[in-house]
């Protein structure tokens, strides 16, 4: 099977993203780009499709948010943050000859940040960005049974923040912030809680893109027999961004 990734460039105005930290204002956008390529030769699909940048959309590095992936089908979403819906149609656009659309409609809101695919179970954080309603789409496209909506901890921006899936038995979930029990008949690579941001990875088969700060998690992932792929994340992460939301991968 193919694998693919949608990847989106990163504007100038990324100096203006959303940023809970405060600290959008002081990214090199130069050094962004070189970290992104960086990432996107971590990636290792066999076609990736590059979306143009927006200068009115300063967020649109981070794709993830836009879109929903499962199987043949692609779930638009109508993100949390108003400053960020503009980003979808042109998302829409480049994965409409791919997969099967659908949109999700007002009053919904959802950020990808907030939905994990697992061992048949779609989890869906209720955050900030993510409403009841947006929860309730999931819901009804794939079943009431298979969507677990899950409560963060305060001052986590999306689900992904903290847990990440690595196959589709296994999860890498940063110690202190969601209830292992959570994810009953899942194995989990415990991430210590100094180092949550590692607890976001992208996984590849047994290739995991992972954080280059973080020791104990690039040795944890390489004992548990996976083979992590460090990358650097020092400019998305002024923006609260970190390795997930840079793409869309599939296939
Ligand atoms: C935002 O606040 O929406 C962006 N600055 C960061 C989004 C990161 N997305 C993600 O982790 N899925």
């Amino acid at each position: 099977m193919v694998t693919r990734a949608l990847v989106r460039k990163i504007p100038d105005s990324f100096t203006r993203a959303l940023s809970a930290v405060g600290a959008a204002s002081s990214i090199d956008p130069v050094l962004a780009r070189e970290q992104h390529a960086l990432y996107r030769a971590a990636l290792r699909v066999d076609h990736e499709i590059v979306v143009e940048a927006d200068e009115e959309c300063p967020d649109c590095v981070f794709v993830e948010d836009t879109a929903v992936i499962v199987g043949s089908k692609a779930i638009i979403t109508r993100p949390g943050a108003v400053t960020r819906r503009r980003e979808t149609p042109p998302i829409a656009d480049a994965l409409a000859p791919y997969l099967d659309l659908v949109q999700m409609q007002e009053p919904a809101t959802l950020d990808g940040g907030d939905v994990m695919y697992v061992n048949g179970k779609f989890y869906v954080a209720r955050s900030a960005r993510t409403n009841a309603e947006g929860i309730e789409m999931l819901r009804h496209w794939f079943g009431r049974d298979v969507v677990i909506p899950v409560g963060l901890p305060s001052g986590t921006l999306h689900l992904k923040c903290v847990v990440s899936p690595i196959d589709q038995q296994t999860i890498l979930l940063a110690d202190e912030n969601l209830s292992p029990h959570l994810f009953p008949g899942v194995e989990i690579l415990r991430v210590p809680r100094e180092e949550t941001y590692a607890a976001n990875a992208v996984a590849r088969s047994s290739h995991v893109v992972c954080a280059a700060e973080y020791p104990r998690t690039i040795d944890l992932l390489d004992a548990a027999g996976h083979h992590p792929h460090p990358v650097p994340t020092t400019e998305v992460r002024k923006a609260d961004g970190s390795l997930t939301c840079q793409s869309l991968v599939w296939g």
